[in-house]
């Protein structure tokens, strides 16, 4: 069965790829592999059909021959051991890989995260203009870290791997701030990572579901 995904019938990030659904699909698209997605409103997000896929109603969830997956990460490690070209086949520098994998989602994300959230629902709050330079200042910390960790490298350990698609899926969601654009080395290498085809391929299949969300 070709595996089938969810994703936002419309996303609100307007097809810039920011919501989950598009690292699933740049991971599909490095390994060649096919896939099928399930477009969902909101309101089915959090039907029950759909709890029963995925506990916190959200997108994306995997589904393949009776298998139902949730959780971005989760599901991109799934690809990457079913196929080759994502995790290494030497056992040390596969634990590594998926150490960068963590990494993405729990220690460079979360700051970043915490910014969306600052901005989109918390402006409203009395404290909104304190806070968000802390929160600013975390997201510097760690871009400076990991700066300081890639250096002159092409990609986080080596060849390119499922690490380098959640950190870069991570990176893109600072978006047009100028935080990415303190450390040259990591601009870089997010640009590195949206130049490749299969990130181009998956960009593209996404922008066309907005598009024609926004044509109806
Ligand atoms: N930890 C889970 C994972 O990695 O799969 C998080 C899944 C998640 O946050 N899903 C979001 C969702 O379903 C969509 S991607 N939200 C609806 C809800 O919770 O009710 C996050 C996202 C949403 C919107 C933008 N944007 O507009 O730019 C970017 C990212």
């Amino acid at each position: 069965m070709t595996p089938v995904i969810t994703a936002f019938e419309s996303s609100p990030d307007r097809g810039r790829g920011l919501a989950r659904d598009m690292q699933v699909r740049w991971a599909f698209e490095e390994v060649g592999q096919p896939y099928d997605v399930r477009l969902l409103s909101f309101k089915a997000m959090k039907e029950a059909a759909h709890i029963g896929m995925h506990p916190f109603g959200q997108i994306p969830t995997y589904e393949e021959d009776g298998l139902v997956l949730f959780e971005s990460g989760a599901i991109i490690f799934h690809i990457a051991e079913r196929h080759p070209g994502l995790l290494p086949t030497d056992a040390n520098a596969r634990a590594r890989a998926i150490s960068w994998m963590f990494a993405a989602l729990n220690t460079v994300e979360p700051p970043i995260t915490a910014r969306e959230a600052a901005i989109l629902m918390e402006r409203d709050q009395p404290w909104h203009e304190a806070r968000l330079p802390l929160v600013e200042d975390r997201i510097r910390k760690r871009l400076g870290e990991l700066s300081a960790r890639l250096g002159d490298s092409e990609w986080l350990d080596g060849d390119f791997s499922a690490g380098d698609i959640l950190m870069i899926s991570a990176l893109r969601r600072l978006g047009r701030s100028s935080l990415l654009a303190e450390n040259d080395n990591l601009a870089s290498y997010v640009a590195r990572g949206e130049a490749r085809p299969a990130f181009q391929r998956a960009f593209a299949a996404q922008l066309k579901v907005f598009k024609a969300a926004a044509k109806a």
